[in-house]
């Protein structure tokens, strides 16, 4: 099973492939337990285009398409899911300008991607979290002009970007009609980054809150229309969340990974653990797990290549692959036994990294409410 993918695709996967494995795998392993933000592997994936795999052909990119995407992405997040991270939270950013920007801001983010730089979407707030329409960040119009301010957290990229789309209320008294989205560019006066969140997994991406203060941007800095802030990041997370469910694809696959290979070599009353049908059952229900999310999420970037609704299935494939992949890593570890509860094996770590994967881009409780809502249908 897997991506069934074109001879370009299959040879792009095993370029992006084993660059994971040579500059990424074993890398982060350190920059896991320091904490460092590793500048130079980036500038190495970037040169390589791997931040750029959605940028459309006709503003100079690949133009490859999601199921291809999609299995590039997996091996990102099968090497690191920080490292992975990184490189869709540019897309994230990406996607609303895409969804709602003119030809030239397009153009704009489109060659900034192509160059090497990265990208934030700064939705949540300190106080809005899973309820965007609860937005105090404000955008106050002044002559041709909007001044920002607030403050956006948890914001991926957040220090190291070079462009930023910002919802902020430009209408306070019109709930989620009065929100509108900005793309403004690192460098503009008043924009700065916070502190850097010192995070549970993924600790290979950088995460911060990112702050306005009077950031003044000309009226043609908004995407779309005033107020059509909150539709456009809706729209932005249904396709976004179906690349956070290949991510926790790539952990769970590595963490299959890991525990084959553990069960084939570790030996106890005198054979490999991996004959005895306890470990079998276990690895089977890894794989039953992990290939089933995949399918999800192949099932659900089809629906958007063929323009078909597709809002159920990338929330369930999120909500799905995040919840498997928690559940494949511990089961990972219990297989690695001590070990697996040890540093000195990768396990852990995965554990650590699958967990945001049930929190971020809308929580696993959040795409429970998208999928009811789509089951059951106003009433
Ligand atoms: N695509 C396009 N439009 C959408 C949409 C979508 N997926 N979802 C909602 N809308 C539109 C609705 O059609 C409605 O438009 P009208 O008023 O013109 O009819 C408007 O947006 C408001 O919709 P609704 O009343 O359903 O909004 P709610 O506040 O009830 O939305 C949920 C609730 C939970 C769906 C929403 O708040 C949500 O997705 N929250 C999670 C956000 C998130 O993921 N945060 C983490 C960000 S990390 S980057």
């Amino acid at each position: 099973m897997g991506y069934i993918l074109n001879e370009e695709g299959k040879d792009l996967l095993a370029t992006v492939k084993e660059f994971c494995e040579n500059e990424v795998k074993e890398q982060c392993k350190e920059y896991d337990i320091s904490g460092e933000w590793p500048k130079e592997m980036y500038e190495k994936a970037c040169e390589m285009g791997l931040n750029a795999l959605e940028v459309p052909e006709e503003y100079g990119g690949i133009g490859i398409d999601k199921i291809t995407a999609a299995a590039l992405y997996e091996e990102m997040a099968k090497a690191d899911a920080g490292f992975y991270t990184t490189m869709t939270a540019t897309n994230l950013g990406y996607k609303p300008v895409l969804i709602a920007g003119t030809e030239e801001q397009k153009q704009q983010v489109s060659d900034l991607i192509l160059n090497g730089k990265h990208g934030a979407f700064c939705l949540t707030e300190p106080m809005g979290g899973s309820d965007p329409s609860c937005c105090k960040t404000t955008a106050v119009k002044d002559g041709d002009d909007y001044i920002i301010n607030g403050r956006k957290c948890f914001i991926t990229n957040g220090a190291i970007s070079d462009f930023y789309v910002v919802t902020a209320a430009t209408d306070k008294t019109a709930g989620n009609k009065g929100i509108s989205a900005f793309l403004i560019f690192s460098g503009t006066p008043g924009l700065s980054a916070g502190n850097e969140e010192n995070k549970m997994g993924i600790r290979t991406s950088n995460t911060t809150d990112v702050v306005f203060e009077d950031v003044r941007v000309p009226a043609s800095a908004m995407l779309g229309k005033e107020g059509e802030g909150f539709k456009i990041a809706m729209k932005t997370l249904d396709l976004s969340r179906t690349f956070v469910g290949v991510g926790a694809v790539g952990i769970a696959q590595r963490c299959v990974d890991e525990a084959v290979a553990y069960s084939k070599q570790r030996v106890t009353f005198g054979k490999p653990i991996g004959k005895f049908q306890a470990i079998q059952f276990m690895l089977a229900d890894m794989e039953i797990k992990t290939e089933t999310a995949r399918q999800m999420v192949i099932h659900a970037l089809t629906l958007q290549e063929m323009g078909l609704p597709f809002n159920k299935e990338s929330a369930i494939a999120k909500c799905y692959a995040g919840d498997i992949s928690v559940e494949v890593a511990l089961d990972a570890i219990q297989i690695l036994g001590g070990y697996g509860y040890s540093r000195e094996y990768p396990v852990e770590k995965l554990l650590r990294d699958a967990k945001i994967f049930q929190i971020y881009e809308g929580t696993n409780q959040i795409q429970r409410i998208v999928i009811s809502r789509a089951v059951m249908g106003k009433f």
